[in-house]
């Protein structure tokens, strides 16, 4: 199914008054504060984030699964479920894939489809973290930095394999995160360990076409529990610099240890002109893939703060790639994704509203009150409008999460799809 543009304004229309006296007020006082409202609505509009297609199922946790019904089994309704997100948003005009869950049968086909929704090819994600059918070799003992050469080489070879499936589709960047590491200590040698992951990179990073990036992630612990190989952002950053300069770190919010102050990360990451991608989500205790803003919302703004100052002052980065690495377990994962698009909208606003001329003449004031009061200033102004404004300029809807439930979107899907599919890779 889809959602129409005829559908969405439909269901505008009984909204349209009351979104335009809040947008009015708000874009005022903004404009009387010397805000480039136009300026803030293009910068939303463009800002587009990448759904990853393991996303669009019910995940689960070891203990259990539990179904959300009508949920996409192929890569043709992984992307009709990114069009729907799209078309509502206008905020998920991306995909990224995960190799070897969804490899395209018909690269043809699944292009003009993703076309069709305006849907583009993002990072592709390789997995050297489970075993494939029929792999010759186990990963049980790590890939990259396996003591074994014919294990690394396996999973080297399956690097360049999703290279060449995302060269296909118009991809531009390989991420890859890697579950290698130890679960007690003397199972590994960390030099070694880290030096034949280092190797291992090297050679991924020579099958990279000239106008690719590779992203290297980083998380502390889990799978493994005593150690991590890429286990923190210097560890990635020392990988990258490894590879050359089309390698940079990637930033998972989920994969610090509690209270890791991730915008300081992101702030020196863009300094030195090695920040590449970053993977959305939130979390109380660990890597708990929860909707992104629901738990920490202000320590989201600090963090586009810091990205909205680095997009601004450090040319020398790339253009990120963004992505939500999320899973649904109670939750429709569609109504999930759309709160998580909206959370990011919003902190991404609240950041430009930020006034950077005023806080910097603060900091060499070192007037420290002044410094909170102008990022909270910005941080607590309902931005809401704004994001429901640079919507409706492109066709999407109002208040997303509304329409999708007023207009029936999952149980059409169930209709379709009936309640025994399961989204590949979960
Ligand atoms: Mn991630």
């Amino acid at each position: 199914m889809n959602v129409t543009k005829q559908q969405i304004q439909d269901e505008n229309k009984k909204h349209l008054d009351a979104h335009h006296n809040s947008y009015n007020y708000l874009a005022d006082s903004l404009t009387k504060n010397g805000h480039n409202v136009d300026h803030i609505l293009k910068q939303l509009s463009d800002f587009q984030v990448a759904i990853p297609s393991w996303a669009l199922g019910a995940g689960g946790t070891r203990f259990g699964r539990f179904s959300f019904y009508g949920e996409p089994s192929t890569l043709e309704q992984k992307i009709d479920d990114i069009g729907i997100l799209h078309s509502l948003t206008q905020t998920a005009g991306a995909v990224s894939l995960h190799i070897p869950w969804d490899i395209p049968s018909d690269y043809k086909a699944i292009k003009e489809k993703a076309d069709q929704l305006d849907i583009k090819f993002d990072a592709v994600n390789s997995n050297t973290f489970q075993d494939q059918t029929n792999a010759k070799e186990s990963y049980k003992f790590g890939s990259l930095s396996n003591t074994s050469k014919a294990v690394r080489d396996q999973a080297i070879q399956h690097n360049l394999d999703v290279i060449d499936i995302g060269n296909k589709l118009g991809s531009k960047a390989l991420t890859v995160w890697l579950a290698d590491g130890s679960s007690f200590p003397g199972q590994n040698n960390f030099q070694t360990a880290f030096q034949n992951t280092q190797d291992s990179l090297i050679e991924i990073y020579q099958g990279l076409p000239q106008d690719w990036k590779l992203l290297v992630e980083y998380k502390p612990y889990e799978p493994n529990f005593y150690s991590t190989v890429i286990q923190d952002w210097g560890a990635s950053l020392m990988l990258a610099n490894g590879c050359g300069d089309k390698a940079y770190t990637l930033v998972d919010l989920g994969h610090h240890l509690p209270n890791t102050n991730i915008e300081q990360i992101v702030a020196i990451l863009q300094l030195k002109g090695k920040l590449g991608g970053f993977h959305f989500n939130d979390s109380k205790y660990g890597d708990d893939d929860l909707t992104v803003g629901s738990i920490k919302p202000y320590a989201l703004f600090l963090i586009f703060n810091e990205l909205v100052y680095g997009i601004e002052n450090n040319p020398q980065n790339p253009d990120l790639a963004w992505m939500i690495d999320a899973s649904h377990n109670i939750k429709d994962p569609l109504e999930d994704l759309i709160q998580s698009l909206e959370a990011i909208q919003e902190a991404y606003a609240k950041a430009m509203l930020v006034d950077q001329v005023a806080l910097k003449a603060a900091q060499m004031d070192n007037d420290v009150v002044k410094c909170q009061e102008l990022l909270q200033e910005a941080y607590r102004t309902d931005v809401r409008p704004l994001l429901a404004a640079a919507r409706l300029q492109t066709g999407g809807a109002i208040n997303p999460i509304n329409s999708y439930r007023l207009l029936s979107v999952r149980d059409q899907l169930i209709k379709e799809r009936g309640k025994n599919t399961i989204a590949t890779g979960l």
